[in-house]
């Protein structure tokens, strides 16, 4: 294994985005390697995928058999980036929302603070929200309000999906005991982690929308986040606080 850094990215039908992002990702600073999670997407994505790594080591896939949701191919790519022991997994969207050269500040943050889980953060100090429609906007930030009011946990942006966990982190929550898998996904894991009190930091990034693609946002999707919430919440013995921080191995 060259690097300790795997960017995991789930796909389905990011035809038009793949080569591109992948590209830009693989020449940022770090030398990350990137493992694309493809659900068979009916455009082919599965198959270009192979055929760029093919070209480039650093550039791994996975395949699964059908369309099973963002969470569930996470928590394949986070099973097979655990099994070669990389020790930093990021988590990133191939539709250009994220930008590939906030990578290196996502890990440069978990390097030297020793985080458990650094979050790329759009409502840290401000809203940086690119091209979204502005009721998209507001249920995303008072998804944000609704998860503190709930749970307590005092992160500002605990929908976002451009994430870095430390290998640490993600074993001590027990993937395999996780449901949900749209927005809930995102907030479940760093749910788990924080009330551990595990450490976890935030990095302001500029989000933007999808220029290319299809969108797969549901009104499911949200109302599975609603009542995720309340079950975080009841978990964690309807505690507003983290537990005291683990003893450092
Ligand atoms: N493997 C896999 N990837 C998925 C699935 N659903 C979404 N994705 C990918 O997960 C990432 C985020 O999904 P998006 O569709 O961009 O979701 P979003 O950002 O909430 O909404 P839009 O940008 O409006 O489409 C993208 O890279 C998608 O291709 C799925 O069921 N399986
Ligand atoms: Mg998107």
């Amino acid at each position: 294994m060259g690097s300790d850094t795997l960017i995991i990215v789930p796909t389905y039908n990011e035809r038009e985005n793949l080569p591109e992002l992948t590209r830009r990702v693989l020449e940022q600073p770090g030398g990350a390697e990137i493992l694309v999670v493809d659900d068979n997407s009916p455009d082919g994505t599965g198959a270009l995928a192979d055929e760029l790594a093919r070209a480039n080591p650093r550039l791994h896939v996975l395949h699964r058999t059908s369309k099973d949701g963002l969470g569930r191919a996470y928590l394949a790519g986070f099973a097979w980036g655990l099994e070669r022991g990389y020790e930093y997994l990021l988590e990133m969207d191939a539709d250009f929302s994220h930008n590939p050269a906030d990578v290196p500040r996502l890990v440069d943050r978990a390097r030297s603070t020793g985080a458990d889980l650094v979050l790329g953060s759009r409502y840290k100090d401000g809203i940086r929200v690119i091209n979204w429609p502005l009721d998209r906007l507001l249920l995303s930030l008072f998804a944000a309000r609704y998860v503190q009011a709930i749970t307590g946990m005092p992160v500002s942006d605990p929908t976002g999906g451009f994430k870095c966990f430390h290998r640490r982190a993600l074993l001590a929550i027990d993937l395999g005991t996780v449901r949900s898998n749209g927005y809930s996904f995102q907030i479940e894991l760093t749910h788990r982690i924080w009330r551990r009190g595990m450490r976890i930091e935030e990095v302001p990034i500029i989000f933007t929308d999808r220029f290319q693609g299809i969108s797969k946002m549901s009104g499911d999707i949200v109302k599975e986040a609603c009542w995720r919430v309340w079950t975080l919440w009841l978990e964690h013995g309807l505690r507003r606080h983290p537990l005291p921080a683990p003893a450092k191995v």
